[in-house]
């Protein structure tokens, strides 16, 4: 049977008890939700992962992951409602009609997602295992522990048959807090995966495999390869979200290092770059911006035109991510698409 992976030993985070930092806050029949130990160092974190993206040169970035504050998360709710983004719309439609089928194939009794967000999409799979009367976990691993709170609140009251748990980590380093697999769907939706580089998506898919046992699943939402045009309007949407979007990453170095960006003195940049199939998001200076960020101790100086790398949304084929796969111990064993081949979503399977 599957380990809960709550109270699993196999969870490395738990070996901090003893070692002078917080035990994990979660204990059968309290708080549903815990933090990894990355995730109770996420100050500490930010702190050197700010200091070293806005040293890169030539292009000082950010990591995307820090777009993710309360109104960061609001914001990319409503980009997933912009007539533009056709993303999510796109995904639900083929898991509310695939996702029956899906777990038909795996059988799964934990679903586990990452990323989860608001939570929503999990459904479809949650109320095809109800019909097979196979549900019984639910642990949803996510950055933002405000959202995770309230989705995993939201789960636990709609399907109270199911121990429903929540994760405060990061999916790329904390993906061990899932604890050994077994009878297990793993979910990667919304096409997230394109927010890592490509380069570390061979680690990541290792990782996954790590947590998955023979026979286990996993469906990861792909953004599809496509006319550049229409991506282009995905992410310059009319209304001006995705741009409020990508300044809010301003608002959460301010909120939580004490940075003194004044969001208005940068335009939002995002183009396609087809050679490399990723769009990308940045930040340009309108004129020569000083900025503070004192608790990573950096001082920068923008000239106007001046860029930051905020985000790459990576776009691939069956092909591309494929060759991404290879050697990690995962394959892919359906490819849902779209009629307009949008949007897939891979059912991978550990081998
Ligand atoms: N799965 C949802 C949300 C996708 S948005 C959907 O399909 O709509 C991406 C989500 O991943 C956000 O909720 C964000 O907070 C979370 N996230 C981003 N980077 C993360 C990281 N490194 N580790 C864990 N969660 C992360
Ligand atoms: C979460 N992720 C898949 C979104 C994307 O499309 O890459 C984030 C986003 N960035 C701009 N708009 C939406």
């Amino acid at each position: 049977m599957l380990r809960d992976p709550v109270d699993s030993q196999a969870d490395p985070s738990a070996a901090h008890v003893g070692l002078g930092e917080p035990p994990p806050r979660a204990v059968r029949g309290g708080d549903p939700i815990r933090r990894t130990r990355s995730a109770e160092r996420a100050l500490e974190t930010m702190v050197a992962d700010v200091r070293q993206a806005l040293a890169r040169r030539p292009l000082p970035e950010l990591p995307c992951k820090y777009f993710y504050d309360e109104r960061g998360s609001a914001l990319f709710e409503e980009i997933t409602r912009l007539p533009e983004y056709y993303q999510t719309r796109t995904e639900s439609a083929i898991l509310e009609a695939h996702a029956a089928a899906i777990v038909e194939a795996i059988r799964p009794r934990q679903l586990a997602e990452l990323g989860s967000g608001a939570g929503r999409k999990i459904r479809s799979f949650l109320d095809a295992m109800r019909c097979h009367g196979r549900l019984q976990s639910v642990v949803l691993l996510e950055i933002n522990e405000v959202y995770l709170r309230e989705s995993t609140a939201a789960l636990q009251a709609d399907y109270p048959e199911a121990r429903v748990r929540g994760i405060v980590g990061d999916f790329v380093h904390d993906l061990p807090a899932l604890g050994p697999g077994g009878g297990r769907l793993l979910l990667f939706l919304a096409g997230t995966v394109g927010n890592l580089h490509p380069d570390e998506l061979p680690a990541f898919f290792r990782q996954a495999a790590a947590v998955l046992a023979p026979g286990d699943g996993f469906v990861v939402g792909v953004d599809l390869v496509k006319d550049p045009a229409r991506l282009h309007a995905a992410y310059n949407d009319a209304a001006g979200v995705t741009a409020e979007f990508n300044r809010n990453i301003l608002r959460v170095l301010n909120d939580r290092l004490g940075a003194d960006f004044d969001p208005s003195d940068f335009d939002h940049v995002a183009f396609y770059d087809p050679a490399r199939q990723w769009i990308e998001m940045r930040l340009r200076a309108r004129h020569l911006v000083k900025a503070r960020v004192p608790a990573a101790g950096v001082e920068l100086a923008l000239a106007a035109g001046d860029e930051i790398r905020t985000e790459l949304s990576c776009k691939y084929t069956r092909a591309s991510l494929a060759a991404r796969l290879e050697g990690s111990g995962l394959v892919i064993e359906r490819w849902i698409t779209d009629p307009e081949c949008l949007f897939a979503s891979a059912l991978l399977r550990r081998t």
